[in-house]
């Protein structure tokens, strides 16, 4: 990983020139230029505040001969290492301390309403580590005992259940790769605010291999009738009470998982401990976490929860509601806003793909704002409603560069342009933002968020 690199200093070709985490910082309070002001001095504040004492970029190292990273063996390759960790739980590297979650500092921050962005432009492959996995907490997130949590199955079910953990973690269960994503994602391009990382850009984003029990089972074992016109109503017991209706007709794919799972440990108390919804393709919103009932109804519940949050303001004036699938959507995550390019030469520009309706199936990446395409590689496992990898070859000339991608997905959507979504959902949305992002490489180096119109 190029921070890494840098940071330890060793020696290896393509990314070696390449400034990741401490780059970003270098570059942050300059990302938001000609943009409104109070953004900019807020991101300026952020940086500072997060800023450690490696903060600055690694002499570059020697070449050829005389390296002494090369010719003085260091203690690591002539002492004893560390015992094993015994009792612990094992922590990265303290070199990559600054891979973090981070709130963003161009939202208001409230005591308990809150948000954090995970790190999209310091990972790899498709799978978010739980520690670095967004957080939205509508009344903030609990540690809950789950000796003493419980989940009602009842409404029009002839046999309401009442079940533990433990009764759930009998049944079978399944595991599944999905991306869950907030349908405010990258809301603050809806305004023409242009956030400098795509951290903050598309940072509401995050996937996870996710393991419980299909909704469906225990509908049915709760005597409910599968085939006809239901909705269910999922409720959370935190204090935001949350509640969504999910319709019947995704419940009875399967899809829908009771999960208290999440990458091969039980969900972290920040996602839903111990346990939480999981609705593959569907807005996070829906994901209910702390998950305490599932009602079944012959309607939609429209709660107050609802209506208020998460629908779109259309440009007649309308507002568009149970907007919930997420539509086709992918971001370049390297290079990215913050990010350095040190030289020119070759690059592999990477990303991540996704789609609330199925795989995707092509992703192609412009290097000059629109005009050429090229197809990127997907890389496997390319799952449905799961995030999908891309990774494309790129030689930069040392002048300025603006890189996109465009995704498309099985049922044959393409990912809008600015200009295409605007035509059809106006410009005073909030939520529900998949256009194509733009990076520009300027002719020194530095990367930021630009939007082309
Ligand atoms: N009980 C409960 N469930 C909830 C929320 C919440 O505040 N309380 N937030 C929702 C929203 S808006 C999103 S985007 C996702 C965020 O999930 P995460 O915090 O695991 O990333 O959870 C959803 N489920
Ligand atoms: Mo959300």
């Amino acid at each position: 990983m190029s921070g890494n690199i840098q940071q330890t200093g060793q020696v290896r070709k393509a990314p070696e020139n390449f400034l990741d985490a401490q780059g970003v910082r270098a570059v942050f309070a300059e990302a938001g230029k000609g943009r409104r002001d109070f953004i900019r001095n807020a991101f300026a504040a952020a940086v500072a505040g997060t800023a450690t004492s490696s903060a600055l970029a690694q002499p570059r190292p020697a070449v050829g001969d005389g390296d002494p990273a090369i010719l003085n063996l260091p203690a690591h390759s002539t002492g004893l290492g560390q015992p094993v960790v015994t009792d612990g739980y094992g922590k990265p590297s303290k070199y990559e301390a600054n891979v973090q979650r981070r709130q963003s500092p161009g939202l208001t921050p409230t005591a308990q309403a809150s948000v954090s962005f995970a790190p999209l432009q310091s990972l790899f492959g498709i799978v978010t580590p739980s520690g670095l996995h967004f957080e939205r907490h509508h009344q903030g997130w609990w540690d809950i005992d789950p000796s003493k949590h419980r989940l009602m199955v009842n409404g029009m079910v002839k046999a309401p259940k009442v079940f533990t953990l433990d009764e759930l973690m009998r049944l079978p269960s399944v595991s599944r790769f999905h991306f869950i994503e907030c349908g405010a994602n990258t809301g603050m391009e809806w305004g023409n605010v242009a956030v400098p990382t795509a951290q903050y850009t598309h940072g509401m984003l995050s996937c996870s291999e996710f393991t419980g029990v299909p909704l469906i089972t225990l509908l049915e074992m709760a005597g409910a009738d599968l085939k006809g016109e239901r909705f269910v109503l999922a409720e959370g017991a935190d204090g935001s009470s949350m509640t969504r209706t999910i319709p019947m007709s995704l419940i009875r794919s399967g899809e829908v998982l009771v999960a208290y799972g999440q990458n091969g440990e039980m969900l972290r108390p920040e996602q839903g401990y111990p346990l939480r919804l999981v609705v593959p393709g569907v807005q996070g919103v829906s994901w209910v976490k702390y998950l305490r009932r599932i009602e079944l109804g012959d309607q939609p519940y429209g709660t107050k929860d609802e209506n208020v949050h998460y629908v779109d303001l259309m440009p007649d004036g309308q507002h568009r509601q149970y907007t919930s699938i997420q539509e086709c959507k992918s971001v370049v995550t390297t290079p990215s806003g913050g990010q350095m390019l040190l030289d020119k030469g070759f690059y592999n520009i990477t990303g991540l793909a996704w789609s609330g309706r199925g795989k995707v199936k092509r992703v192609d990446v412009s290097v000059d704002g629109g005009r050429n395409w090229r197809t990127a590689r997907l890389e496997s496992p390319v799952l449905s409603k799961c995030l999908t990898r891309f990774n494309i070859d790129w030689v930069w000339d040392g002048t300025p560069a603006i890189i996109q991608s465009r995704a498309m997905d099985d049922t044959g959507y393409v990912q809008p342009s600015y200009k295409q979504l605007r035509a059809v959902r106006g410009t005073r949305s909030i939520y529900h933002n998949n256009a194509i992002q733009s990076w520009q490489v300027q002719a020194n180096g530095e990367v930021a968020n630009v939007q082309l119109s």
